[in-house]
């Protein structure tokens, strides 16, 4: 029920960490709606901590709320409104990354970004407005500290603090409305889903009773929903908990295409249902997010090569619904997007070959990455077939539509590709290249440039 995301039939999401509204307002405009891209994940949308203490506004103070209020450090509510609807009308939809498994950690003091007052010692958060009897009493966490400690023990991890973040009790009705409300505000405005924040730290079940006070969208169905749960086979909380709930992060899948993206062969085995990994129509796939960029074992635009085929393989194959990464360039862990001197955020700015400048990675705008969107979703529902690793290329068929090759280095192979005799363009070097197949379904096949070892071709427009 929480798995349409309201597009279209497109298929990539890409996530613009730490963006303004009016710069992703103009990147819809100007490239995801024409390259065909489904949406957008913003970062938090609701008012934060503004943190200058243990680091200087750094980008996580995005995940410590102080109210629903949308007011953030990526603009105010006209701002993501005005972003909402002129992404909407080129067929791009927003997902609003949603932090309700807590509010600000502790020690934090107001006012936070959109002027409210809060003290987070105090259980004291006026803007919602909640208080002490709204979080978790620490009776019911069962770690000394108070803090998440046990991850084999689903009180733990659902009743405690995780990281000092201050824990609400979403089994009251109260705290329920007000996430609801906040849901639903957005929904009115036009956004289309969200990505849940902490799933794993919040009971199924109080969960449900939060969607369950959520409205259909305007135009009708079910919200769309992907829950943050890590599950590496290594604690109490599996993913299959949530499947009723929306789409499920499958962070096994990223080590799965690190591992594949070095040695292309690995990439048969790429979902692995033995190893407890979602089935394709409920897990929610990614190379790299923001916090396993800067520290969980994947790999990032630093890896470059390696990198790129790992997401263009992603977006090839047909495992679940994919969201790619977009960055900014950092050295340490905790460093806030690029900002000016008073710490307000760099615009993005585009330069003539289409790459971002301000310190903006734009990874989505690589070509065999952003140019694979429309790739996906012209052969969504088809099957992966005549896989073939040989030589060091790695080549499938998607159905009898879609035709996709990739190698570490430069290649020049004949392959038999599935489709019916014809001339294709190279979708990813936009046509610098044609791809001849013949009437037994062969082609020389050989990408525009040796320094984008990809080739991709479609039976039909790139629509
Ligand atoms: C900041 C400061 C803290 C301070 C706190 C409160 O850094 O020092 O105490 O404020 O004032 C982000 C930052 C945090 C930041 C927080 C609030 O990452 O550093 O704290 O904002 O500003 C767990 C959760 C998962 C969470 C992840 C970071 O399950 O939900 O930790 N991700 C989301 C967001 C994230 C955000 C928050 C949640 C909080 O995406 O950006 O935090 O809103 C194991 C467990 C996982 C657990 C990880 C990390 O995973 O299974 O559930 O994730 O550990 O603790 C191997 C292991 C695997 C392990 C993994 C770790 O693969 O096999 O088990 O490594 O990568």
């Amino acid at each position: 029920a929480y798995h349409d995301p309201h597009c279209d039939g497109r298929q990539v999401i890409v996530h613009l960490f730490e963006w303004k509204w009016t710069d992703i307002a103009k990147e819809c405009e100007r490239y995801l709606g024409p390259k065909g891209f489904c949406g957008v994940q913003t970062s938090p949308a609701n008012e934060h901590a503004i943190v200058t203490t243990d680091a200087m506004r750094p980008w996580w103070e995005r995940y410590q709320p102080v109210s629903y209020k949308l007011v953030s450090r990526s603009g105010n509510e006209a701002q993501f409104k005005d972003m909402v609807q002129r992404c909407k009308n080129v067929g791009v939809r927003i997902f609003v990354d949603v932090v309700v498994n807590h509010m600000a950690g502790l020690g934090r003091v107001g006012p936070g970004s959109g002027g409210s007052q809060f003290n987070s010692d105090n259980l004291d958060f006026p803007g919602v407005p909640f208080s002490k009897q709204n979080f978790n009493a620490k009776s019911k966490c069962p770690s000394g500290d108070g803090n998440v400690n046990d991850y084999n023990n689903p009180a733990n991890v659902r009743n405690c603090y995780l990281v000092g973040l201050t824990d609400l009790d979403q089994s009251q009705s109260y705290v329920q409305d007000k996430i609801a409300g906040f849901f639903n505000h957005m929904i009115d405005i036009g956004v289309a889903g969200f990505r849940v924040d902490a799933a794993k730290h919040m009971w199924p079940n109080d969960f449900k009773a939060i969607q369950g006070k959520t409205k259909n969208l305007p135009e009708g169905g079910r919200p769309f929903f992907y829950q943050e749960v890590i599950d590496r086979n290594d604690g109490a909380i599996k993913v299959n908990e949530y499947f009723d709930l929306g789409y499920v992060t499958e962070f096994r899948y990223l080590q799965k295409v690190r591992d594949g993206a070095n040695d292309l062969g690995r990439l048969g085995g790429v979902y692995d249902p033995g190893w407890g990994m979602a089935p394709s129509d409920q897990a929610f796939v990614f190379v790299d997010n923001h916090d396993t960029q800067r520290g969980g074992g994947s790999l990032t635009y630093k890896n470059g090569a390696e990198f790129t085929r790992a997401n263009a393989f992603t977006l090839a194959y047909n495992y679940g619904f994919t969201r790619v990464m977009s960055s900014y360039y950092f050295n340490g862990d905790a460093e806030g997007p690029p900002h000016n001197s008073d710490y307000s955020t760099k615009d993005v700015t585009i330069k003539s070959d289409g790459s971002c400048g301000n310190g903006w990675v734009c990874e989505h705008r690589w070509k065999p990455i952003g140019n694979m969107a429309a790739f996906r979703n012209y052969v969504a529902g088809t099957d992966v077939n005549n896989w073939k690793y040989e030589g060091g290329v790695l080549s499938f068929s998607r159905g009898n539509k879609g035709f996709f090759a990739m190698s570490n280095n430069d290649f020049n192979k004949n392959i038999h590709t599935n489709l019916p005799a014809g001339e294709y363009c190279d979708l990813i070097s936009e046509c610098g290249t044609k791809i001849k197949v013949d009437g037994s379904g062969n082609a020389q096949v050989k990408p525009a440039s040796g320094s984008d070892p990809f080739v991709a071709i479609i039976t039909g427009d790139v629509g």
